[in-house]
């Protein structure tokens, strides 16, 4: 039997030995709860927006995208069936008739894993009788035990029709964060109008000093219903700071000092280009090589704003860190969407380790279906212990043990730390 003092010396003893340290990283990586900073994730409250099993897993966007590419079917012919019978589609396509080798289907042979269920199924019966056999709230405790989530950031658009609607009751699941994402707020100026204006919020197309003064009431009144987090945008891979557009005063003139005011930080995510085959739908939009001098330059100009920034584009990773290193008040987060593939991984965290040492969060799940959060972080934990593993090896090499406690100290930093010294200033 190990006693708390032999256990204690042991997480202070040097790993010299590589192999042991190979396994201690592992342990820790694989054991530390993770606080993921960014979802589509909806708590049981949120009724049809809390998606979860079989056939919403198979259906999620990034799996439709690959089932086009091979299934030989017609967009409208697709759309135009039940989300069972697209989900049997995708299977038979992806699984069956292919070999699951994309991050998107080896993540769905993941969870079945995960449940014990048939990874080789040639039909999805058995996985279905297993999902619709789950209480609900359990099966949430249950994936969040299994992927060792202790809270997920949600994504709440108070302009969304769907989501402002059921946001005005209360998450009673405190591990469901709320953040306030302003998407159709910047993006999109007449459709913006169109939304506030239904809000009871109406403003001039040239936006006067009184519509800047309605637009902060309004986030201060959406902040103080729902509690956010963070307030959060996607931007344009050709997005620019500075700008002369509508969206340049609506961050200078009302979302900055509303984040000052309210002493939030500022999630941008850049390099999406929306709908370029809108045929596809969510799964239509791509990816651009944005300008990482545009948050240099908001870093910059706001230096008592905290930004927790992502870039879609793996050619905008190296100048993000870069960025990070001359900004303190700038957070790099997550390796999103596109980038959200092992190889792509294991390269940004190690570079991203190699410049900014554990003061960056190394990934968010962006989950929109309840168990992918099992593959996400079953799949970013693996290539996180193998980039901690090298450098901790290059460590030693170069004439330095790490203990298990520095290990822990530094996964706790990414996987929790970082975060919460980002959002914790109210
Ligand atoms: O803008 C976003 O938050 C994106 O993550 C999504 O819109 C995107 O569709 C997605 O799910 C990526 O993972
Ligand atoms: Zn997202």
């Amino acid at each position: 039997m190990v006693t708390s003092t032999e256990s204690r010396t042991k997480f202070s003893e040097l790993l010299t030995d590589v192999e042991e340290l190979r396994a201690e990283v592992e342990i820790v990586v694989n054991s530390t709860p993770v606080m993921d900073a960014h979802t589509h994730l909806f708590p049981l409250e949120f009724n049809e927006l809390c998606l979860y099993g079989i056939d919403a897993l198979l259906t999620y966007h990034y799996l439709t995208a690959e089932t086009f590419r091979s299934a030989g079917i017609a967009y409208d012919q697709f759309w135009a069936m039940s989300k069972t019978e697209q989900a049997d589609l995708v299977w038979k396509t992806l699984f069956v008739d292919n070999t699951p080798t994309s991050e998107a289907t080896q993540g769905i042979i993941s969870v079945l894993d995960a449940f014990g269920l048939d990874t080789r199924a040639p039909d999805l019966k058995e996985a279905r009788q297993f999902f619709n056999s789950q209480q609900l709230a359990e099966h949430i405790d249950h994936v969040f035990d299994i992927a060792r989530v202790s809270g997920v950031v949600m994504t709440n658009d108070p302009l969304d029709e769907a989501e402002a609607r059921l946001l005005k009751g209360d998450v009673t699941d405190q591990r469901f964060r709320s953040s306030l994402r302003l998407d159709r707020l910047v993006n999109n100026w007449e459709a913006a109008r169109r939304a506030l204006s239904r809000e009871g919020v109406s403003v001039a197309a040239e936006l006067q000093p009184k519509d800047v003064d309605a637009i902060r009431r309004f986030l201060g009144e959406n902040i103080q219903r729902i509690n956010p987090v963070y307030m959060a945008v996607s931007l344009p891979a050709d997005f620019r700071f500075p700008d002369d557009d509508i969206r340049d005063r609506l961050l200078r003139e009302a979302i900055v000092p509303a984040a000052k005011e309210h002493g939030l930080a500022l999630t941008l995510m850049v390099g999406v280009r929306r709908r370029v085959n809108p045929n596809l739908r969510e799964a239509g939009d791509a990816v651009g090589r944005a300008d990482v001098t545009a948050i240099e330059r908001l870093c910059a100009q706001y230096p008592d704003v905290r930004f927790l920034v992502t870039f879609l584009s793996r050619e905008n990773q190296h100048e993000l860190c870069v960025t990070a290193r001359k900004f303190n008040n700038l957070m790099p987060f997550g390796c999103w969407w596109f980038l959200n593939n092992p190889s792509i991984v294991s390269e940004i965290t190690r570079e991203r380790l190699e410049l900014l040492g554990p003061s960056f969060i190394p990934q968010h799940s962006d989950a929109r279906v309840l168990e992918q959060l099992i593959y996400k972080w079953k799949h970013a934990r693996k290539q996180i212990a193998d980039a901690l593993c090298t450098a901790y090896e290059q460590l030693l090499h170069n004439g330095r043990a790490v203990t298990r406690d520095e290990i822990s100290r530094d996964v706790t930093r990414m996987f929790s730390g970082n975060f919460n010294e980002w959002i914790t200033t109210r």
